[in-house]
């Protein structure tokens, strides 16, 4: 029995490395060579084509080489019985919180009116923002900056769709808890998993529920973002910054609108990355609770969308 690896745009060597650490008596195949198809109980992958998963008869789960799982339970032919596990990897968790702490405190501390100023050979001070910073999504992810923004000094906010309760963070819940979140949030960070009721969720009205002036970091997913919205929010004032890490087409095109948009700052899909070294483990784990019938850690609720 083995495992199919299926990354297309970066080398699956430091996978099949770490795999024969973790799992040394796992064969790992990496697409499109497969070995027998019937053999095939395990898919890692990142953006499979569509149809590929399901060609696969005896599968028994398929993991998300990320945190995101979208690009896997979006493609309609996927069994709908099969287990889809998202990835849980430290490197891609504190990874998170760096970016999303560093966007943050660009800023809190007014780096690109510094930089305006430096340009200008003006000498003068700048205030620090009001210290909210508001998390859309508090998973493994979210949770984690939450704990360092909160540790800098800043008063965070959180939205969940069920209610959670986390030590010093003031938290809201689905639909009806969404506008007294936003009015809280100077910076707004979103986090959020791409899923039917997440698509297109930072839009005008959302822009309008926050304080004027506010600024976005989005490191969740491109199709969260209705992209003239943010054009309008930031050309009516409503917005004064953005700071986007993913985006509805990826590569960005070159001829997009955003690229010399003086507000927004554009990092191309780097907020945080797996690292097979630390994130081979618990794939390995994952096999072992499958094949002894217990719950993947991570398992995907189908029906949530993450
Ligand atoms: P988790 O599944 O651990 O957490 C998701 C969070 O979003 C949960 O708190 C969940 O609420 C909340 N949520 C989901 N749906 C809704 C909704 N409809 N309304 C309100 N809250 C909602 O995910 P992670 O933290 O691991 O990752 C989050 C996302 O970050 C990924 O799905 C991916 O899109 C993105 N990502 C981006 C990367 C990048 O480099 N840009 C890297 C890694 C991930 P609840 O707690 O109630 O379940
Ligand atoms: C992920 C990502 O989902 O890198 O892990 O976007």
């Amino acid at each position: 029995m083995s495992l199919l690896l299926v990354r297309k745009s970066a080398s699956a060597e430091a996978w099949v490395d770490a795999l024969a650490i973790a799992a040394p008596d796992l064969a790992v195949h990496v697409w499109p060579e497969t070995g027998p198809v019937e053999d095939v109980e395990f898919i890692l992958a990142w953006v499979p084509e569509r149809g590929l998963v399901a060609s696969f008869p005896n599968l028994k789960a398929v993991f998300s080489l990320g945190a995101g799982v979208d690009h896997l339970i979006m493609d309609p032919t996927l069994p709908a019985d099969l287990p889809v596990v998202r990835m849980i990897d430290p490197s891609l968790t504190v990874g998170m919180a760096q970016y999303l702490t560093l966007a943050t405190l660009r800023y809190h501390r007014a780096l690109p009116q510094l930089q305006a100023q430096q340009g200008d050979h003006v000498w003068a001070g700048v205030p620090t923002g009001s210290g909210r910073v508001g998390i859309m999504g508090l998973g493994e992810l979210g949770l984690r900056f939450a704990e360092v923004a909160r540790a800098l000094g800043f008063d965070v906010y959180g939205w969940t769709r069920r209610p959670r309760e986390v030590e010093g963070v003031t938290t809201f819940a689905g639909p009806d808890g969404l506008a007294p979140f936003l009015s809280r949030c100077d910076i707004l960070v979103c986090l959020l998993p791409l899923t039917a009721a997440t698509h297109a969720i930072l839009n005008a009205t959302l822009f309008a529920q926050l304080p004027r002036g506010a600024c976005l970091i989005h490191a969740g997913r491109g199709e969260h973002l209705v992209e003239d919205d943010l054009l309008a929010a930031l050309a009516n004032g409503q917005l004064a910054g953005a700071t986007i890490d993913v985006f509805v087409e990826e590569p960005l095109p070159r001829a997009h609108p955003f690229w010399d948009h003086p507000q927004i700052l554009i990092t191309p899909h780097i907020a945080s990355a797996t690292s097979p070294r630390t994130a081979a483990q618990g794939v390995a784990e994952n096999i072992a609770r499958v094949r002894s019938n217990l719950p993947p850690k991570g398992l995907v609720d189908r029906s949530a969308g993450y």
